[in-house]
């Protein structure tokens, strides 16, 4: 990375860095970043595996710059895309000065989570910089419950700190924030202050879609698609909306059905769900032309997974 020159990287004490935010599918990672980031970067839905790629979330405060990565959930992949979102997590770990391992605290049923011991310590057990556990969704939990929890988690990886925590609440954020600058060497600012991101409005947009197919569409269906911006149109004028063309691919026929539903209405509803969003992100008004196309294999094809920027 190429630090950004600022004043303030004169004094010493300035400190900065990556912390990768990885763990399991659903625990909250992007819920944190945008909690941490106050702008809604990642796109969450209650189903696992929603984050395909690395989003870069950038936290400047007076004495520290943090460049938080939230990642794909770790998993034990079969498919190809789902390979790649493993793989893109665990990249990041060679980026980062600090590890925030995220895990929900409302999985505790000891066998449970005994079948994720060997994975858990597998993923843990290549990284070479400090690692920070965070237990995250304490809002749902009986505080009294969660000391064990701590103890099983203790006894997987030796954490350099541990933190409960709710995303959603902001309960336990202001002390994690502390144990993560606590940890960031000494370092200068590697973007400006003001820059939430280095994600394109168009890459944020097409998320955007995607997360509402996974709010809206049944069963496998959203992890057959994906989202391709075809054109993002921006006039000169301020007050004349932003025109986007996007396609959703799919994998069958079938599923193109789905999307489009009964009259078009599952298309209209995801466009009618979308369009507020991409609007609040762009400070501007949004009109969304959307697409279905049938796309057979894509998440098996590495040459299209490339091109979504899905894969190397
Ligand atoms: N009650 C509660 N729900 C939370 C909290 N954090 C996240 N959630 C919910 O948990 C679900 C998953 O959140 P995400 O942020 O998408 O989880 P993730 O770890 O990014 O998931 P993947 O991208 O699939 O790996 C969503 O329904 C969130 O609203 C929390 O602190 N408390
Ligand atoms: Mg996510």
């Amino acid at each position: 990375m190429t630090p950004f020159p600022l004043a303030n990287n004169a004094h010493g004490d300035y400190r900065s860095g990556v912390v990768a935010i990885i763990g399991p599918p659903n625990a909250g990672k992007s819920t944190l970043l945008n909690y941490f980031i106050g702008q809604k970067i990642a796109i969450v839905t209650p189903r696992p595996q929603t984050t395909r790629n690395r989003i870069l979330g950038i936290l400047t405060g007076e004495s520290y710059q943090i460049i938080l990565l939230d990642t794909p959930g770790l998993h034990q992949p079969r498919a190809l895309l789902n390979r790649e979102m493993v793989r893109t997590a665990l990249d990041t770990l060679a980026e980062a000065d600090v590890v925030l391992f995220l895990a929900d605290a409302t999985v505790d049923d000891p066998e449970r989570l005994e079948e994720f011991r060997g994975e858990f310590s597998r993923y843990l057990g290549n990284i070479r910089c400090p690692v920070i556990l965070a237990l995250n969704k304490v809002d749902l939990r009986d505080k009294e419950t969660l000391p064990p929890l701590l103890d099983w988690y203790a006894s997987l990886y030796p954490f350099s700190a541990a933190v409960f925590l709710s995303a959603l609440s902001g309960e336990g954020t202001g002390r994690l924030l502390d144990e993560l600058v606590r940890f960031l060497p000494p370092g200068p600012m590697y973007f400006p202050e003001d820059m939430p991101t280095d994600a394109t409005e168009r890459f944020i947009a097409a998320e955007i879609i995607r997360e509402k197919i996974f709010l809206l569409a049944r069963e496998e269906v959203p992890y057959s698609t994906a989202v391709m911006i075809d054109s993002f149109q921006e006039s000169p004028d301020d007050r004349a909306p932003v025109v986007i063309h996007a396609t959703i691919l799919v994998e069958q026929p079938s599923q193109k059905g789905i999307l489009i539903g009964r009259q078009g209405r599952m298309l209209a509803a995801i466009r009618k769900q979308a369009v507020p969003d991409i609007e609040e992100m762009l400070g501007r008004r949004v009109t969304l032309h959307l697409w279905v196309k049938v796309k057979k294999k894509w998440s098996k094809n590495e040459r299209i997974l490339r091109e979504l920027g899905l894969s190397k």
